[in-house]
């Protein structure tokens, strides 16, 4: 006997029996809802076709189903981390708080027991973990409900503040929006709970945020952009050759990305970080290094020290390179002799950096960045 029209479910890559659908369905919610429970992740999730067909969508917004066709839910996940526990000493550069452990790979872990899960008791489901995958992460969560966006650019969980890595898991089935969805709700009121503060632009070392006045697709929604070139977490991990000038004095201490613009914000001063976070942390380099000993490093110590982690991604010379600029932005004479090797090493872009931090050890004493605190210079 042919099937019947209605029970023909179209486009979904396996066609299954629309029984076992609605049973996956109904259960789908409640047995992610349990495994971010039990992982510690908050969670939220949006059909894509109702994203991708939306009348509010972005036009450079990328559609999962280019990549994973199956794929009929995007399921956001949220794991907060914690602040650092202390700021960094004189001799010592600061390593951002999402770098200083390994929170990406926790999160790919957690992510990855929640998707084997789903399998195990729904065989026919397929599932696809996204950990640094091509989605743009915030947006979906955001249209999820998992937080609203802050000024600073991210994603704010209403409890957690912005102190969070995003991942997703892709299913193949269609769920309703979780019921958390605030779209409906942020769809007729603006997106940020940020009011009148603006504490994150201010304190920001380079000017790299800004406010515009409203989003060109949705007028009535607040548009925070950031020039990701000014951005010291781009400068530090991600720009090659030498750093520009006005950059080199902003980057203080930092050897690794930059948490100012999140530190300043009251929503993360009072956002208690899970308690799993903090008493169990993954491994990792920590929050602070010292200068000195990093400058010691050869590139086999480093690899050894680092690989696995945020910090060995970056090139040995960069490594250097940064190390060298905090070195300069810090203060006493112990440092300097760290520094003064360099001067004549083969790397011109680590000599000239040298030279520029010996410069700056020798006659800025007392200058604000010599303290770890960044000094606010427009490029
Ligand atoms: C490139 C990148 C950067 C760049 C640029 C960041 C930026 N703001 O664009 C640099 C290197 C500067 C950077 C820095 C940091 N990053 Co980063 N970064 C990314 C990455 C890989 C891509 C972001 C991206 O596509 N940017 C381009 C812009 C255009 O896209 P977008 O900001 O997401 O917004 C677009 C869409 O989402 C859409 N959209 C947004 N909202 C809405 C709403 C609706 C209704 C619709 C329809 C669309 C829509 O419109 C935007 C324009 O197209 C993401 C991971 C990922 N795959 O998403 C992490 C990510 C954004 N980074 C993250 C982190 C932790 C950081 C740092 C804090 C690290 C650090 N301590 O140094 C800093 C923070 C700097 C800051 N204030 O933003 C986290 C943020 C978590 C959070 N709470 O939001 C992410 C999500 C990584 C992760 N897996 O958790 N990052
Ligand atoms: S991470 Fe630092 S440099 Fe980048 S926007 Fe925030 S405060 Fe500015
Ligand atoms: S510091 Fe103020 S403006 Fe910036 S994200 Fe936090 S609440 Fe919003």
């Amino acid at each position: 006997m042919l099937p019947q029209a209605g029970n023909l479910l179209p486009q979904v890559g396996n066609l299954l029996p629309q029984a076992e659908m609605s049973s996956l369905t109904a259960m789908l919610p409640a047995l992610l809802r349990e495994g971010a429970a039990q992982e510690g992740l908050a969670i939220a999730w949006i059909p894509i076709q109702a994203v991708m067909e939306g009348e509010d969508k972005l036009e450079d917004w990328i559609d999962p189903r280019l990549r994973f066709p199956w794929a009929r839910t995007v399921v956001s996940f949220a794991l907060p981390y914690p602040a650092p526990a202390a700021p960094p000493g004189l001799l010592e550069g600061r390593i951002a708080a999402f770098a200083a452990y390994d929170w990406y790979g926790t999160l790919k872990e957690r992510l990855c027991r929640i998707a084997k899960t789903l399998r195990e008791q729904h065989p026919s489901l397929r599932v696809k973990v996204l950990v640094e995958g091509p989605l743009q992460e915030k947006g979906w969560a955001w249209r999820s409900g998992l937080g609203w966006r802050g000024r600073n650019t991210l994603l704010f969980h209403p409890a957690w503040g912005s102190r969070l890595l995003l991942g997703e898991l892709l299913v193949s089935e269609e769920l309703e929006a979780s019921e958390s969805s605030e779209q409906e709700q942020l769809k007729h009121t603006p997106v940020s709970r940020c009011g009148d503060c603006r504490l994150c632009l201010e304190a920001c070392p380079t000017g790299a945020l800004e406010e515009n006045e409203s989003d060109s697709i949705r007028p009535s929604a607040p548009f925070f952009h950031l020039h990701v070139e000014r951005c010291l977490d781009t400068l530090t991990l991600h720009h090659p050759g030498s750093l520009p000038d006005w950059a080199r004095s902003a980057l203080g201490q930092r050897l690794v990305g930059c948490d100012l613009c999140q530190e300043v914000c009251p929503y993360n001063k009072v956002a208690p970080c899970a308690p799993f976070c903090s008493s169990n942390p993954p491994p990792g380099p920590g929050w602070k290094l010292s200068i000195p000993s990093s400058l010691a490093m050869d590139e086999s110590h480093f690899q050894a020290a680092f690989t696995g982690h945020t910090l060995g991604r970056l090139p040995f010379s960069r490594f250097l390179r940064n190390c060298l600029a905090a070195a300069g932005n810090s203060d006493g004479a112990a440092i300097t002799e760290s520094v003064r090797p360099f001067l004549r090493h083969p790397d011109p872009i680590l000599a000239e950096q040298a030279s520029w931090s010996l410069a700056r050890l020798t006659s800025h004493r007392g200058f604000p960045g010599s303290t770890g605190q960044s000094i606010k210079t427009r490029p």
